[in-house]
């Protein structure tokens, strides 16, 4: 069965829908036929410079989204970046492998260095699509599910397990692919229809957050912004249409209806109507989500044993792999 690794940052309490039917949706997907890794990347969260009590408590609330979205820990092995050491010890390897002028080509690097300023800027920053490289190599993972914004730093993870394999032999590391559904890879901002939805976009205006009161999340709907073409009506047009076809998207995922029956049904009709009932289908997702995930949050003991024996699978897993890759580059075992 065809591995597959992803993970999400610990950055903020909640999740949004971006990062639920951008990636977490196409995860559970995924777990039915592969052997699936999903972990907290709590490490790479670092990057941000995270209070620590913080840091802690939303590891664990991202465990526990992913509990409620339908990660299945019996079947997909469910773990924290940090609980597996040989994530770093990888990630030292590859950055020996990988070309300054080539990291600073990284176009989110580019973005979050620029508003940052220079002495904002930290190393890990720079080097983190190096560390995410290490992530999927560490268990040759043959498959990445991911939205359309990590597709560059997917890119530098294929160059570089490409590099190894020329330069220290093939099958030094399995050389991945992403998995990028189109339909909804680039879930988009709700204020602000040409940006996609994002943790730390616009204030969160925008943002339909997985754990917030449903009836904000129906608001943040009902106020989104629409487009003023004068070809007033429901259809899914990005270009032209780019804040009614985010609406359309979000309908069509959430309900697994096709998005132009979706469109059909309301065009014609006033967007008010279109985003009312999508305001009550979200609804109707975040309600049995938030139970869901308020259940695993009631029992963090329990959740702490879920990830312990998810980090002790995935370091077995880990460790064949990262002996083989130190062995390759000429490093003396051991024993
Ligand atoms: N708007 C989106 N539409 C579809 N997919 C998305 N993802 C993120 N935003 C969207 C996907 O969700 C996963 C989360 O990865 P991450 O935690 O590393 O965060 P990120 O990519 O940095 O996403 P955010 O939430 O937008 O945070 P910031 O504000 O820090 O950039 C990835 O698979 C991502 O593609």
């Amino acid at each position: 069965r065809p591995r597959i690794l992803s993970g999400m940052q610990p950055t903020s309490d909640s999740l949004h829908l971006g990062n639920y039917l951008g990636a977490l949706t196409q995860w559970v997907a995924l777990q039915e036929h592969n052997e699936a890794l999903y972990c907290v990347v709590d490490l790479h969260a670092l990057t941000v410079n995270p209070d620590p009590a913080a840091l802690r408590e939303r590891t664990r609330r991202t465990a526990a989204q992913y509990l409620a979205g339908g990660v299945d820990p019996e079947r997909s092995v469910l773990f924290v970046q940090s609980h597996v050491p040989e994530h770093t010890e990888l990630a030292w390897l590859l950055s020996c492998q990988t070309g300054f002028g080539e990291a600073s080509r990284m176009t989110q690097f580019k973005d979050k260095s620029a508003k940052q300023g220079t002495d904002g800027t930290t190393v890990g920053l720079f080097t983190y699509p190096v560390l995410m490289a290490a992530d999927i190599l560490l268990y040759d993972s043959a498959l990445v599910p991911v939205g359309e914004d990590q597709r560059q730093h997917l890119e530098l993870t294929r160059d570089l397990a490409e590099r190894l394999n020329a330069r220290f032999g093939e099958g030094t590391v399995v050389v991945p692919e992403a998995h990028i559904v189109k339909a909804t890879a680039k879930i988009q901002d709700l204020s602000e229809p040409t940006a996609k939805m994002s943790k730390s976009n616009n204030g969160g205006k925008g943002v339909v957050w997985l754990l917030e009161d449903p009836k904000k999340a129906a608001k943040a709907i009902k106020a989104a912004v629409t487009d003023a073409d004068e070809t007033y009506g429901v259809r899914y047009d990005p270009q032209a249409k780019p804040g009614i076809s985010n609406l359309l998207t979000i309908f069509s995922a959430v309900t697994g209806r096709d998005v132009d029956t979706i469109a059909a049904e309301y065009d014609g009709r006033g967007y008010g109507y279109l985003k009312k009932d999508l305001a009550d289908a979200v609804v109707e997702f975040l309600v049995p989500f938030q139970e869901r995930a308020a259940t695993y949050l009631a029992d963090p003991a329990q959740l702490d044993k879920v990830l312990a024996d998810g980090a002790q699978r995935a370091r077995a897993m880990a460790r064949p792999v990262l002996s083989r890759v130190y062995e390759r580059f000429g490093l003396l075992p051991a024993s």
